[in-house]
Order: structure tokens, then sequence, then C-alpha cells
């Protein structure tokens, strides 16, 4: 039995559902509703030693790290579509994956953080309104990329849009001012049009 362990909140962990969906792969949820914690416990650090969701347990092949899931199951179950065939686009789409797990997502986790997970008196302020610009001037850089081609590595959904469309759902959910970013907003149009994005990712924020 496939499964998937994480809470549907999480952004690495809708990278996972969603391409699990858009595949239709079944699988079954553990700790789904389950809050930020309660990893703690030796079932799971057997699972993924770092305790942090998403792990992917493909009939006995365990995964982590939510962008190698997406590689995983791109590679696995979806070559010359998701996992483009022409290695050139594909390394466009492994370039967009790297852009949302290193550059991009220091600056939500910056802003996101500090207004989420910590008690206002502890929020950093200066941190958020360093991480506001830095998160319009990412999006900027996409909204260039996009202005002449639908999707991260060309015309069509590939793996790359998987990470890259989590992070735009987020940071059009933050409470915060953003730029107007004409071609990230018909991207996030056109991903609405997929139920697998509604279901998985366009779910309230925690
Ligand atoms: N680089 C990891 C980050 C995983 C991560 O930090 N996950 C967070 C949720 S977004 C987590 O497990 N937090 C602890 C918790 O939810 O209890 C990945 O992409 O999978």
């Amino acid at each position: 039995m496939r499964k998937l362990y994480g809470r549907k909140t999480s952004i690495n962990v809708q990278k996972a559902s969603w391409i699990l969906a858009e595949l239709n792969l079944e699988f079954e949820w553990v700790f789904k509703e389950d809050k930020p914690g309660g990893l703690e416990t030796t079932e799971y650090a057997a699972l993924n030693p770092q305790l942090r969701v998403p792990t992917l347990d493909d009939n006995g092949t365990i995964v982590r790290q939510s962008n190698t899931i997406v590689r995983y199951l791109a590679n696995k179950y979806s070559h010359g579509n998701l996992w483009p065939s022409d290695p050139g686009e594909a390394a466009a789409a492994d370039y967009w994956m790297d852009w949302q797990a290193s550059d991009n997502w220091r600056n939500v986790v910056a802003v996101f953080w500090n207004l989420f997970r910590v008690p206002p008196e502890e929020r950093n302020d200066e941190e958020v309104a360093k991480g506001v610009i830095a998160l319009g001037k990412d999006f900027e850089f996409l909204n260039g990329h996009l202005a002449d081609q639908e999707y991260v590595a060309g015309n069509s959904l590939t793996m790359g849009d998987i990470p890259v469309g989590a992070a735009v759902h987020r940071f059009y959910a933050l409470p915060i001012e953003r730029p107007q970013l004409p071609h990230v907003e018909a991207y996030y149009a056109r991903l609405q049009e997929r139920p697998a994005f509604c279901e998985n990712v366009m779910v309230p924020m925690p």
C-alpha cells in the first residue's frame, strides 16, 4: 500500500499529495489532520530521521524531501510527461524546483514563520519587511520567465510546476503587499483549472 505521511496544510506535503493526485495514484494518508509536531516517535524516526513531513512510502520504497518525492514520482510514473523526455526541458524543470527549495523558500519562511508560527511579541518585523520585499522580487523574476510560456519548463505542466505552483499559492495566501504580476496571476489561474491543484494546494492556511 502507498502511504503519504504529512499534514494537508504543509506546503511541502502539498507538493507530494498534488503530484500523487495529478498522476491518479491512490494512497493512504497518515497524520493528515495533525497540527505541527507529534512526529517524535521511534516508528516515524525510522522512516524519517529528521522528523519532518512529507515522507512517501511507495509500496516499501521510502522517499523523503518533498522535491525528491516529486522527482521520484515523475520519473517512475510520468516519463515524457511530468518528467520531460528532453534533457534540456527536464533541466529547466529541475532549475525551478531548486529555485523554489533554495532562493524562494528562505524568503517564504522569513515571512510565514514570523506571521504564523512565532508568538506576536517575538515577531521580527524587520525580517518580515525584508522577506516581503525579497518575495516580491522572487515572483517578479518568475513573472518575467512566464511572459512567453505557460509553465515553468515550456507550455505544458511538468514536475517543475509542482513546487513552484505550491509556492505561488502560498505567496497569494499570505497577508502581505504584492507587486502586480500579470503573468504569475495568469499562471496561478491556469493551475486553478486543475482539480488536483485545487484539492491539494488551495487549502486554508494553518
Ligand atoms: N526540506 C524539507 C522540509 C520539510 C519540512 O520542513 N517540513 C515541515 C512542514 S512544512 C515539518 O515537517 N515540520 C514539522 C511538523 O510539521 O511537525 C522538504 O522539502 O520536505
